[in-house]
């Protein structure tokens, strides 16, 4: 049977042992497969990358909790510290500074990254979750790495990854960029000014062994990014949500009887709103915003949050948007992609 085979099979067992927190189980799994001859690359993207997606969905569709995915998450995190204390390579290459972009704490798939990259031997500074710009460029003055690798799994954090693109570049150290953020084919990170991007951890490993660094330019074509619709819309934020928070029990009679809870929750997710139309307005983008709602709408769903709620909340948002021609087009467009 093959590595990839047995890896796969014991995918099952994995979810079932970290949805059960069994951070033991999980460990001695995870070890019984690299001793029987798992490459440990295929540990970390065919059985933890994997079962993270899988937990992804779970949550999604709300067959496990908040709690239980933070405890399977933890689990895996260990599983991949278990795995890199496991295997050794030299560190021939190179230095590479790895970090997840400021506001962005999706931290394991950048951690999946850095055992890959140690495995190919590069040596790697791991920065973790939401590393502010400023700290990461301090990092660059006193390290001289060959090459900054930013993680993006969220698209609202796209402006913080462009300041940091546009520093890093600054300081005369190239950018690969990564991580679902930048979109489906990575399409954000050219726009943004990332000298390379790559959709997985092991493209990332071929990306930077082939050619690296890549031939220096200057400036990239940039597209002008965050104009002034967006500069409003960040700028208003708080008074954005504030006010549709007052308005939401006089336009969804339900929301009358919220608890505090179901209040905060409502709150985040117009938060969530502003943030996905203020990305979508940055990169120029409207699939960044229709995307999220349409994902959103399926989230509340399985919550059994019907899409009229949804509606409301768009349409509190779009009615204080006077004067933002483009974010009321996205709003609309979003509107008639949940009513389809
Ligand atoms: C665990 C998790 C969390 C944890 C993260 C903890 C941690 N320590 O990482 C916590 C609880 C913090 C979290 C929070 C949130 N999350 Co979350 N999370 C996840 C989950 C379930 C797993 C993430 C993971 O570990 N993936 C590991 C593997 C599967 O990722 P991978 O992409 O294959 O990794 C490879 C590539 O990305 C690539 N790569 C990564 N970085 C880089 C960098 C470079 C340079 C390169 C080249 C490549 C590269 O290499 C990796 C290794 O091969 C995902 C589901 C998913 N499908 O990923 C949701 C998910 C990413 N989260 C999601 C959401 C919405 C959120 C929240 C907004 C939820 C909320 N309501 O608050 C917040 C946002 C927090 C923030 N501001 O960052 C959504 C995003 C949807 C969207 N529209 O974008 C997802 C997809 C869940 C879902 N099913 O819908 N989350």
């Amino acid at each position: 049977m093959t590595s990839v085979a047995t890896a796969d099979l014991a995918l099952d067992h994995y979810l079932d042992l970290v949805g059960d927190g069994d951070e033991r189980g999980a460990i001695a799994l995870a070890t019984t497969l690299l001793d029987s001859g798992v490459p440990a690359q295929r540990v970390i993207v065919d059985v933890i990358g994997a079962t993270q997606r899988r937990v992804g969905e779970l949550w999604a569709t709300n067959e496990w909790g908040v709690a239980r995915e933070h405890a399977a998450t933890a689990v895996s995190e260990r599983v991949l510290a278990a795995v890199g204390a496991r295997t050794t390579a030299p560190a021939a290459r190179g230095r590479i500074t790895l970090a997840c972009v400021d506001g962005e704490w999706h931290g394991l798939p950048a951690r999946m990254l850095t055992e890959l990259l140690r495995l190919d031997g590069w040596r790697v500074d791991f920065l973790g979750a939401s590393v502010p710009g400023r700290h990461l460029i301090t990092h660059l003055h006193q390290t001289g790495p060959d090459a900054v690798a930013l993680s993006c799994m969220i698209p609202t954090r796209l402006p913080r990854a462009h300041a940091a693109i546009t520093a890093c570049r600054a300081a005369g150290i190239p950018v690969i960029a990564g991580g679902a953020g930048f979109g489906p084919d990575g399409r954000y990170a050219e726009r943004l000014g990332a000298d390379a991007w790559a959709a997985t951890g092991e493209d990332a490993v071929a990306r930077l062994s082939a050619d690296w660094p890549p031939p220096w330019v200057a400036e990239h074509p940039g597209t002008s990014l965050g104009d002034e619709e967006y500069t409003h819309l960040v700028r208003s934020r708080p008074r954005l949500i504030a006010t549709a928070m007052e308005r939401l029990p006089a336009a969804y009679p339900g929301a009358h009887h919220y608890d505090q809870a179901e209040i905060d929750a409502t709150a985040e997710d117009l938060g969530h709103i502003a943030d996905f139309l203020a990305a979508a307005l940055y990169v120029g983008e409207e699939t960044i915003f229709t995307d999220f709602v349409g994902w959103t709408a399926g989230v509340l769903g399985s919550r059994g949050v019907p899409a009229g709620a949804l509606r409301v909340g768009l349409r509190l948002v779009r009615d204080q948007l006077v004067d933002f021609p483009e974010a009321t087009r996205m709003i609309d467009s979003s509107m008639a992609r949940i009513a389809a």
